[in-house]
């Protein structure tokens, strides 16, 4: 009797400590896919990031950043080359400042509270807190200089509880 009243009294304090170290680790896996057009000012992907999700993006097809040149002017997520952007097309470069100036040019980027940073075709980040916007990095979207094509991103977030 006195045995089975420990067991019992064991099991009692320990079962609430399996329960909270289980709930603790639970994770809950969002995926989704959101196409970004050449065209698309800040997209909202209506994703809400906290700080300790860890997210994955992969973004595949092409857009081309200035309408007149679409044979030559075409990139995939990662974009222009930022170093060589101004000399080759001195034009676009010339028209506005792009959103993210030290970025590639026409790259994919992400935008979670006053934070906006690279994604191109790959990217793996955690520690953001707000929901994602996505959009190319490119400030002459339509008119002179505009864009057409789109990407198209795949987003999957572990959410931590
Ligand atoms: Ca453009």
């Amino acid at each position: 009797m006195q045995k089975g009243v420990s067991f019992f009294l064991t099991i009692l304090f320990i079962l609430p400590l399996i329960l909270f170290s289980v709930e603790s680790s639970a994770q809950e896996i969002e995926e989704k896919m959101v196409v970004v057009k050449g065209t698309d000012d800040w997209k909202n992907t209506k994703i809400k990031l906290y700080p300790q999700d860890k997210v994955t993006i992969r973004a595949s097809g092409q857009i081309c950043f200035s309408s007149q040149y679409c044979n030559i002017a075409k990139v995939d997520a990662d974009g222009w080359d930022k170093n060589t952007y101004q000399a080759d097309w001195p034009g676009d470069y010339a028209y506005c400042f792009d959103p993210l100036r030290q970025v590639n040019h026409a790259a994919l980027i992400g935008n979670v509270g006053s934070d906006d940073f690279f994604i191109g075709k790959d990217a793996n980040f955690t520690g953001k807190d707000g929901v994602l916007y996505l959009r190319v990095n490119d400030c002459s979207l339509t008119g002179d200089f505009g864009n057409s094509g789109q990407f198209e991103v795949f987003i999957s977030v572990k959410h931590f509880k």
